[in-house]
C-alpha cells in the first residue's frame, strides 16, 4: 500500500514536471540589463531599444529594467562581466574594453592601430574572429548575441594640439582601469590615470586630468568641451565594439521562441546602434568635427605620417600583447583585415 502511494507520488510528479511550461516556473517579473551609458548616448539607446523590443515581441513576457551608470557595479564599469557571470546582472549592452579584463581576448579590439576603418572592425565582429571571440565568452557563462558599437576612440586634452607623440608627454589621461590602456599611454610617456566613467567627468571638470579619450559621441553628447576639453586629435587609435549578451542560467530559463526573439531584438538593435554612430559622422566623421570646430573646437586629424609616428611608439605594446591575447587570434585578425 505505501509503496503504491509513494508510486503514484512520484510518478505524479514526473507528469507534473513534465507538462508544466518552464515559463510558468522560472520567469521572473523584471530582469536587470546594464549598460554604462544613458539614453543621452546612443549606447544607452540601443539598450533602451533592446529592451523594448523584448517587451513588445514576448507580449510583456520578458520585461527589462535598464541600469545605466554601470549601477548595478555601483559605477566600476570593469566589474560588469564577472556580475552578468555571477547573475548579478541579468543583462547587458558591454563594452569590450570594460570586459576586456577578465577576457583578455577582447584586448583585441584594444590593440593601437589595428583597425584603420569601419569595414576592418566589420570583418572581425561578422567573420570567424568575432565567431571565436564568441564562443569563448559563451565558455565562462555568458551568452552573447549581437556586436554593437560604442566607435573610434579619439583623444581630447585642455592644455595643447596634439599631432605627434611628444606633445603627450607627462599629460594626465584619464582611462578605463584595463591594463593596456596603462602600457599605450605609458609608451606615449603620457600618465594613464585609471578612472571610472563616472569618476572621469568630476576629474575633467575640475582639472585633474587633462585629457581623455572616447569616441566622438561621446564626446559630443557629454559636452566635453564645456569641461575645457578643447583640442580634439582624430588618431583612431582603437575601437569599442559593444556585445548584447544574457546570463546562461537567464538564458537557459527562457523557452526557445523566447530566446530566439531576445536574440533577434538583440541584432536588430544593435544594427539600428551602428547605423546611429557611424551615419552621425558621414564622409569619416568630417562633417561631425566640422560641427566640433564651430563650436570652438580646435580638431587635429592625423595625416599618415603623423599617425605612423604614434603606430611605430606604441608598436611594443601591440608586440606584447599579441601573446597576451593570443598569438593566433591576433594573426588571423590580422589576415582579415589585410584581405577586407
Ligand atoms: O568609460 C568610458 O570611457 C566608456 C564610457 O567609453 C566605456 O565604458 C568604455
Amino acid at each position: 500500500m505505501l509503496f503504491r502511494q509513494c508510486f503514484n507520488f512520484l510518478f505524479l510528479s514526473i507528469v507534473v514536471l513534465l507538462v508544466t511550461p518552464a515559463s510558468a516556473q522560472t520567469y521572473r517579473p523584471e530582469y536587470r540589463l546594464s549598460c554604462v551609458l544613458g539614453s543621452g548616448f546612443p549606447w544607452g539607446q540601443a539598450a533602451e531599444r533592446w529592451a523594448e523590443l523584448v517587451r513588445e515581441q514576448t507580449q510583456g513576457r520578458i520585461q527589462i529594467r535598464l541600469y545605466t551608470g554601470a549601477s548595478l557595479v555601483g559605477g566600476d564599469q570593469t566589474r560588469e562581466f564577472p556580475s552578468i557571470q555571477q547573475g548579478v546582472i541579468d543583462l547587458a549592452v558591454g563594452s569590450t574594453i570594460n570586459w576586456s579584463p577578465q577576457v583578455r581576448e577582447l584586448n583585441l579590439f584594444s590593440l593601437p592601430f589595428l583597425l584603420p576603418d569601419h569595414r576592418a572592425i566589420d570583418v572581425l565582429t561578422q567573420g570567424p574572429v568575432g565567431q571565436a571571440l564568441f564562443s569563448i565568452i559563451e565558455r565562462q557563462g555568458v551568452v552573447p548575441l549581437a556586436w554593437g558599437e560604442n566607435g573610434f576612440r579619439e583623444l581630447s586634452n585642455s592644455r595643447r594640439p596634439i599631432t605627434a607623440p611628444a606633445d603627450m608627454k607627462g599629460m594626465r589621461f584619464r582611462v578605463v582601469a584595463s591594463p593596456v590602456f596603462v602600457d599605450i599611454f605609458n609608451a606615449l610617456k603620457a600618465r594613464p590615470m585609471l578612472m571610472s566613467w563616472a569618476d572621469a567627468q568630476p576629474a575633467l571638470a575640475e582639472g585633474l586630468v587633462d585629457g581623455q579619450e572616447n569616441p566622438l559621441v561621446v564626446y559630443s553628447a557629454a559636452n566635453m568641451q564645456r569641461n575645457a576639453q578643447k583640442y580634439l586629435t582624430l588618431w583612431r587609435y582603437v575601437a569599442d565594439p559593444l556585445i548584447f549578451a544574457v546570463n546562461s542560467q537567464v538564458w537557459s530559463s527562457w523557452s526557445e521562441q523566447d530566446r530566439q526573439i531576445v536574440r533577434q531584438a538583440a541584432r536588430q538593435a544593435a544594427r539600428e546602434n551602428i547605423e546611429r554612430v557611424r551615419g552621425e559622422q558621414p564622409g569619416g566623421e568630417a562633417a561631425q568635427w566640422q560641427q566640433l570646430e564651430a563650436s570652438g573646437v580646435s580638431v587635429t586629424p592625423l595625416g599618415p605620417a603623423q599617425r605612423a609616428a604614434f603606430v611605430r611608439a606604441t608598436r611594443g605594446v601591440y608586440e606584447k600583447w599579441r601573446g597576451t591575447i593570443g598569438a593566433d587570434l591576433v594573426d588571423r585578425a590580422e589576415r582579415a583585415i589585410a584581405a577586407r
